[in-house]
């Protein structure tokens, strides 16, 4: 290669270094040992001394003037030049970090909820969201004329009734698994079924979509002492030492007896609020599991008896000492001002 297109090729190749590394290439190709300069200098040999002399001589000043040029870079490039612009080759700062994400609050919740009862033996199951209304009424001793009905503010899926089954329906309640899962016929049970449900309600303290959880314990020998421990236990792990819970007499169709569990008020503390109005808040239902339930499932009330409760899972975690939720609805807007502070 001619001298001229060297010194042309080299001038290009420069404006396309941007490291180190391309640039001991370059080094490399232009004044080492089998560059194009010493391709070049080979080259003269053949040249009569005259020309020897005078080509040598150009040759040896463009090698110079590459090596300058090559050592000049190289000052600009290791750091003789600012932070950022040495970095800009090695990349050694650190990165921008993508803002990092966490689990929505429900499922922080379910997580607590899950790892409190684990020690008990509960183990968490899943049940149909869309279910039968067999499964959510008639197993749990609700026939369809029953106007207990009434509180489940149902929706109904529009979609072909079974015969058997009856139509299909959003689930209002996680007691539809209570009779799933005796039909696996696997005893005893200790279940915690956590599932989406929905009911045709919407206000500060109801939604249309939320989620329950369900505590089911069946066994021989179950009695009602084992519920009322249950619920301590939860009670005093999921909301702290200083909140209480009561039981209030109450008439689900599958428990009986059966009872409302309230809790103090974790805004007030019992004083009464915007929220709670006189001081307690409703987590839920339970109570003794009915034999028509038990029969239901397939289990023989005379040998065995079981408790079961149903708790909100967003009220439970607004009950939380610390939240200071007023509005369930917060946890369903996606509003990141208020989803980043838990
Ligand atoms: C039931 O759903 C019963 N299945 C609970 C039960 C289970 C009783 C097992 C006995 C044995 P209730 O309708 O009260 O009960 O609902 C239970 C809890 O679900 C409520 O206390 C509340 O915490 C939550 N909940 C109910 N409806 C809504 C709603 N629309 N939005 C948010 N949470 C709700």
């Amino acid at each position: 290669m001619e001298l001229k297109d060297i010194l042309s090729q080299f001038k290009d190749d420069l404006k396309k270094i941007d490291s180190l590394d391309a640039l001991e290439l370059m080094r490399f190709k232009y004044v080492g040992k089998k560059s194009l300069i010493a391709e070049a200098l080979e080259e003269i040999a053949k040249l009569s001394i005259e020309e020897k002399k005078a080509l040598g001589k150009k040759i040896n000043e463009a090698k110079q003037e590459i090596k300058e040029k090559i050592n000049e870079l190289q000052a600009g490039l290791s750091g003789a030049k600012s932070e950022s612009a040495q970095d800009l080759f090695y990349k050694t700062l650190p990165g921008k970090k993508p803002a990092a994400g966490h689990l929505h609050i429900i499922s922080q919740a379910i997580e607590e909820i899950v790892d409190i009862f684990k020690p008990l033996g509960f183990t968490r199951v899943r049940h149909p969201e869309i279910d039968w209304e067999h499964f959510a009424f008639e197993a749990l001793n609700i026939p369809s004329t029953h106007p207990a009905r009434d509180e489940w503010e149902t929706f109904f899926i529009d979609a072909l009734p079974d015969k058997k089954y009856g139509r299909q329906v959003i689930t209002p309640h996680t007691s539809n698994g209570q009779v799933h899962e005796m039909l696996r016929g696997q005893l005893p049970i200790r279940m915690l079924g956590i599932s989406r449900c929905g009911r045709r309600q919407e206000d500060i303290n109801h939604l249309q979509t939320f989620f329950q959880f369900e505590g089911l314990a069946v066994d021989k020998g179950i009695n009602i002492t084992h519920l009322k421990g249950t619920l301590d236990y939860f009670a005093k792990n999921f909301f702290g030492p200083g909140r209480e819970t009561r039981l209030r007499p109450y008439d689900f169709r599958f428990t009986e007896p059966s009872f409302e569990v309230d809790i103090n008020c974790g805004l007030c503390l019992g004083k009464g609020c915007k929220f709670c109005k006189e001081g307690w808040v409703e987590l839920g239902g339970a109570g003794m599991v009915h034999p028509n339930v038990l029969r239901a499932g397939k289990i023989d009330p005379n040998i065995y008896t079981g408790f079961a409760f149903g708790f909100g899972v967003e009220r439970t975690y607004m009950m939380k000492s610390g939240t200071k939720i007023d509005d369930i609805r917060h946890l369903l807007n996606n509003d990141l001002r208020f989803l980043e502070q838990f």
